[in-house]
């Protein structure tokens, strides 16, 4: 949209004005409101003192202040295209204060007011038993002359209202009003009414004879219609608190069920979905203006860490403990993992559970389950975190603990898809290492200078193969068990992930002997297959698995308490 080519609100309100149906205008109160009256389709909208008041709690007797209303007529201003009509009430005071309402109202781009005839401070039209004085027409006819030389943009609309039918001080004195406002420079007299039938306010409409356009408001003699108003001399037709009295219902009705019921589910069959709210406030919008206007690579990367499995090369040790929830010199290895994302800015960890779920203490992490975990491997674990698969994700085993420095250094990837590896591995001699398992090894794309001395690249590798079956003289490094995604590689994982699993569970997969069995070094390897570049980040020790009572005690003598 080019904003600088966008007609004025007081522009279009002017154009429709000379057109050849009634204008149709409702209330709001805030922004939200708003745009519901805007896709209901009227015309534009009314700042309604009477519905901002309402929607703060407080009765429509100016108790609130210019500047809270003006700050509302603002947001309701922001969240529409469709011209405003600020319900101004006296103008807050005298002709005085009524010329910097004007000028607040007009700057902040509200296309008209409303100035009534009440004396300050006004009374609700409607309320009964409450002291209702008119200003004289003298003094309202110099605050409308006033409102009419302190705007600056030529279309801005001020409304003259005259209250003398509510206060019942006749019909006579209603046109001499109307007559003195007009003479005043008003562009459009608004004449209310309380009565129950329209006969009022089409005598009003017949004996002023069209002298200046009229703004009526049908709330009390709701049975007729726009047309028949019109009809009658109104351009303009206001419904004033519609929207704001349909949603009080709507809220008495859901939240008494649910404090009844007392779960959320009993007021589903009045609400609207999430999206939905998320859809009206503009959510989509501000993700484009995210995309295009905020620095890429500087969105908060957040962690999935895969730990449903049940791991019995551990014996006894994991009999009633899942094994990231051992502890190793007093703090989990949880703990520590979360520690050392903290440290590098992680935050916000979702975590696959599986044994023993119900050990994990509540609020380490969000929890995500796997309650196939007996029969499926890893990536059946990260299909069933497949929502967190968006943006920047760091994937780590659950069975590592690391040093904060291997996380920054994977962090410090920009590649859709980076493995963490490491090539003090390829130093030790063959079998220095008691293993229960084979190793995840890798092979790059370019084998890297070999040598006694090693200063890990910071330029990425790209990985060729991935897996335990690859032979020690074949490969270059080990898998370290953390893999990030940046939001692309997020995606190409998610959109795999969904693919494989919509052929089959069952089918064999790479050395998995089914899909379901797989783990992720199995789905790299299809990435890779599939031309995927993996880029190969590399760190030289600074991390341990624990997958044997030997890790356990390696790390009880390398890890600080
Ligand atoms: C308002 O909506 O605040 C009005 C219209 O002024 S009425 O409530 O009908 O007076
Ligand atoms: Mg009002």
């Amino acid at each position: 949209v080019d904003n600088t080519k966008r007609e004025r609100r007081t522009t279009a309100l002017r154009r429709m004005l000379s057109g050849d149906r009634p204008v149709l205008i409702a209330g709001a109160h805030d922004g939200l409101s708003a745009r519901i009256v805007e896709e209901a389709g009227f015309d534009g909208i009314w700042a309604s003192g009477f519905e901002i008041s309402a929607a703060h709690g407080v009765p429509d007797a100016n108790v609130l202040t210019m500047t809270e209303t003006l700050e509302t007529a603002r947001f309701i201003n922001q969240a529409s295209t469709i011209p405003v009509i600020a319900d101004c009430d006296t103008g807050y005071g005298n002709a005085v204060n009524a010329i910097r309402t004007v000028r607040d109202y007009e700057a902040a781009g509200i296309a008209a007011v409303c100035i009534e005839d009440n004396i300050f401070p006004k009374r609700c039209s409607f309320y009964s038993g409450v002291k209702r004085e008119l200003v004289s027409a003298d003094e309202h006819a110099g605050k409308i002359r006033a409102c009419k030389e302190a705007q600056t943009d030529p279309d801005f609309v001020v409304i003259a209202r005259t209250e003398a039918l509510i206060a019942g001080w006749g019909m006579e004195e209603a046109l001499e009003r109307a007559t003195a406002y007009a003479e005043a420079g008003a562009d459009m007299i608004l004449i209310h009414s309380k009565s129950k039938t329209p006969d009022e306010i089409l005598e009003f409409c017949s004996r002023w004879a069209n002298r200046l356009p009229l703004v009526t408001v049908p709330t009390t003699y709701p049975m007729i219609t726009a047309k028949e108003l019109y009809d009658a001399g109104s351009r303009i037709v206001i419904y004033a608190n519609h929207g704001l009295r349909a949603s009080i219902p709507a809220m008495q009705e859901t939240l008494g069920k649910i404090r009844k019921a007392e779960r959320a589910d009993a007021g589903d069959a009045h609400i609207v979905p999430l999206t939905e709210v998320y859809r009206l406030v503009g959510v989509p919008e501000l993700k484009a203006e995210e995309a295009a206007y905020l620095p890429k690579g500087e969105a908060p990367t957040h962690a999935v860490v895969l730990a449903a499995g049940s791991h019995p090369t551990l014996g006894d040790l994991v009999a009633d403990t899942p094994k990231c929830l051992l502890k190793i010199k007093g703090r989990t290895i949880l703990d520590r993992q979360i520690e050392a994302l903290s440290m590098v800015g992680v935050n916000d960890v979702a975590l696959v559970r599986g044994y023993l779920k119900n050990h994990f203490p509540t609020g380490a992490a969000r929890y995500v389950d796997n309650d196939d975990y007996a029969e499926t491997g890893e990536l059946a674990s990260l299909y069933a975190a497949r929502e967190e698969l968006e943006g920047n994700v760091l994937v780590v085993y659950g069975d590592i603990v690391f040093d904060h420095t291997c996380a920054d250094r994977i962090l410090e990837s920009d590649r859709d898809i980076s493995l963490l590896v490491d090539r003090s591995f390829m130093d030790e001699p063959a079998g220095a290492r008691p293993l229960v398992s084979a190793p995840d090894l890798v092979t790059f794309k370019e084998a890297p200078a070999a040598g006694r001395r090693h200063i890990p690249s910071r330029a990425p590798g790209t990985a060729l193969k991935i897996g335990p079956d690859i032979a020690r003289e074949d490969a270059h490094a080990e898998y370290v068990g953390m893999l990030k995604l940046n939001s692309a590689g997020s995606e190409k994982v998610r959109a795999l992930l969904d693919e494989l699993v919509a052929a089959g569970w069952d089918k064999p997969f790479h050395g998995a002997p089914s899909l379901r069995k797989a783990s992720l070094v199995h789905l790299l390897q299809e990435l890779i297959d599939r031309g995927e570049k993996i880029a190969t980040v590399e760190t030289y020790k600074g991390w341990l698995e624990i997958d044997s009572v030997e890790d356990l005690n390696l790390a009880l003598r390398v890890l600080a308490p």
